[in-house]
Parts: structure tokens; C-alpha cells; sequence
């Protein structure tokens, strides 16, 4: 039994020498200190010896208990040390903080947000159609006849003879108004391609946003109304605007929107924003509204343009080159 006892011990010592951390210490406590553990269980084995056997047997039983549990707490207030001391190395409290980078919305999203929401204080709903699309919804519901230079295969991104990118977002209203009875009051944001020539001014993709009104007695009083409300309040109540007479094959009459902008030695200028005009009748049969009953009108402008205006950008490729130099201004 003696040899037993210091057998344990001897046992417990040396697996506390292979000890290097807290997490292998708890181990060692749970195997030898515990109410399971082999000491204590040591401790009880004495009760069951001869009475003459039990005062050296005890005596010899708290020793090695002593023993190994004085190594123990040495040891675990080694490690314990030195786990603070390793701590206060990997943290140092006088650094700075490590920034984050917070993401943000590309500033063609932020004045889209924007129009969108000034439209939406005037009543208009947001509708959203395919970028990819069919030769009615492009040109022909909308009144471009065959011969138009706009169908024009070299003008346009076809995928088969009956379908292309979209080359304009007035595809979205077609789709609304063939699926929506007057009154109608929605806006069409998207993407529209062109295989423009890349320069300062154009890009083969770039955003519109329409706006199209139709309703019983809807007149052209309504149009210039809510277009001067709306530049208003994108570009502020001093913005001067005109109305130039044009042509567009899905209304009449047709109207272009110029800006006024002034450069920076105070002259003068106008330059063209959009296209406007009342909702031509042909296009009302060809999505089954009644054009006796129903008159509408219809603007469209670029955002990317409106952009370029609001925060005096000139070239509109900065928009597409995901430089950050140029994103994080906005
Ligand atoms: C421009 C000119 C315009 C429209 C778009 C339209 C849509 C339907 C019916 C009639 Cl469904 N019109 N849209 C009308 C006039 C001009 O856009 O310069 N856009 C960038």
C-alpha cells in the first residue's frame, strides 16, 4: 500500500513536469486533485487499512498530497503569469485603432436614390424592366418604324435578329402600360447600351431615368410643370431651363430640356439634358390604351449627365473606372 502511495506521487509529479499550459494543468488537476482524482482517492484508501497501519500510512499520504498540490499552484501561478504577461505584449493599449473601411454607394446609386425620391414626393411609382429585350418593346410599340436610323443593326448591341440590348429605358413603360389602366404615374431607372465611341461624353452603357404621366387631361401644362419642379429640386430654384422644339418618333409634340450653365468666366451656354414630349397615339394602340380617352407625357434624361452637372464632373468615363480617388468624393 506504501508503495503504492508514493508510486501516485511520483506519478503526479512527473506528468506535472510535462505541463506547459493552463489547459493541460486543468487536465492534471482533474486527474490527480479532484474529488476523483488518484490523491484523494489515496487519501481514502486509508480508512479501510489495520488500525496499527494508519498513522504512518496518513502521515505518509498528506505528505505526498502536500507535495503535489504545492507544485501545483506553483506551477499555476507561473502559467497564469505568464499568460498576462504575453497578453499585455499583444495588446498594446497606446496603439491606434486599426480603421475600417467603410463602403459606400457609387455616386451614379446616390443621384439615382435621389431622383427617385424627388420623383416619389411627386406620386411616381418605380417600375424596373429586362436590359435584354425584343424589337416591340424597343422600337416598334414605341413608334419606330423600320427605316429609322435608331434600328440601324450597326447602331445597336443585337444578340439575334429580334433581340438587343436595350437601347433606351421608354422598353419599362411599354411593359407598364401593357400590363397597368390609366392613371399611370411611374418612373423607369436602368442601364441602356449603344455602341457609341468612347469619349469624354459618351459610353456604349450608360443610366437613364424616364418619367411617364397618363391620365384623362393630362396636357403639356403638366409636363413643364413637373419637369421645372423636378430640376428645382435636383439642381436648386435658380437652375434657368428651356423647352427646344424636336422630334421624337413616340410623341408629339416633342420637346428638348436644356440647362443653362454658366462657365467659370461667367459665359453663358445652354446644354441639352433630355427629351420630352405628350405621348404619341400610336403608341397607346400598340399597348391598348384608348387614345381618345387617355393623353400622357413622357421625359427622359441621362443620370450620368445629370451627374456631370450637379457636381461639375467633365469626363464621364471617371464614373466607370472604379478608382477610388475619384468614388470617395461622394
Ligand atoms: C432622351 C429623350 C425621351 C420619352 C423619352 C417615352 C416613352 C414612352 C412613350 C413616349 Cl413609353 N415617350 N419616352 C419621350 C421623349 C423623350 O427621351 O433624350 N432621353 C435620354
Amino acid at each position: 500500500m506504501l508503495e503504492q502511495f508514493k508510486k501516485t506521487g511520483k506519478d503526479a509529479l512527473a506528468d506535472l513536469k510535462k505541463v506547459t499550459d493552463l489547459r493541460t494543468l486543468e487536465e492534471f488537476r482533474i486527474k490527480y486533485l479532484s474529488r476523483k482524482g488518484r490523491i484523494i482517492q489515496m487519501l481514502s484508501q486509508i480508512g479501510k487499512l489495520p488500525s496499527e497501519q494508519k498513522p504512518l500510512a496518513g502521515q505518509l499520504a498528506n505528505k505526498i498530497k502536500k507535495e503535489v498540490t504545492k507544485a501545483f499552484e506553483h506551477l499555476k501561478s507561473t502559467l497564469l503569469q505568464s499568460r498576462q504577461e504575453t497578453s499585455k505584449e499583444l495588446i498594446d493599449v497606446t496603439l491606434p485603432g486599426r480603421p475600417v473601411r467603410i463602403g459606400k454607394t457609387h455616386v451614379i446609386t446616390q443621384t439615382l436614390n435621389e431622383l427617385l425620391e424627388i420623383f416619389g414626393r411627386m406620386g411616381f411609382a418605380v417600375a424596373y424592366g429586362p436590359e435584354v429585350e425584343d424589337e416591340w418593346h424597343n422600337f416598334i410599340a414605341l413608334n419606330i418604324s423600320p427605316e429609322h436610323p435608331a434600328r440601324d443593326p450597326s447602331d445597336n448591341f443585337y444578340i439575334d435578329d429580334d433581340t438587343l440590348l436595350r437601347s433606351q429605358t421608354s422598353t419599362i413603360q411599354i411593359r407598364v402600360m401593357e400590363r397597368t389602366k390609366p392613371p399611370i404615374r411611374v418612373v423607369a431607372p436602368g442601364r441602356v447600351y449603344r455602341p457609341d465611341t468612347v469619349d469624354a461624353t459618351h459610353m456604349y452603357m450608360f443610366y437613364q431615368l424616364e418619367a411617364l404621366v397618363v391620365d384623362e387631361g393630362v396636357s403639356m401644362v403638366d409636363m413643364k410643370t413637373t419637369i421645372e419642379q423636378f430640376i428645382h429640386a435636383f439642381l436648386g430654384p435658380d437652375t434657368k431651363w428651356r423647352f427646344r422644339p424636336s422630334f421624337f418618333p413616340f410623341t408629339e409634340p416633342s420637346a428638348e430640356v436644356d440647362l443653362l450653365l454658366k462657365d467659370k468666366s461667367g459665359k453663358e451656354s445652354w446644354v441639352e439634358m433630355g427629351g420630352c414630349g405628350m405621348v404619341d397615339p400610336n403608341v397607346f394602340d400598340a399597348v391598348g390604351i384608348d387614345s381618345e380617352k387617355y393623353t400622357g407625357w413622357a421625359f427622359g434624361f441621362g443620370i450620368e449627365r445629370l451627374a456631370m452637372r450637379k457636381y461639375g464632373i467633365t469626363d464621364i468615363r471617371l464614373f466607370f473606372e472604379n478608382d477610388l480617388r475619384f468614388l470617395e468624393q461622394f
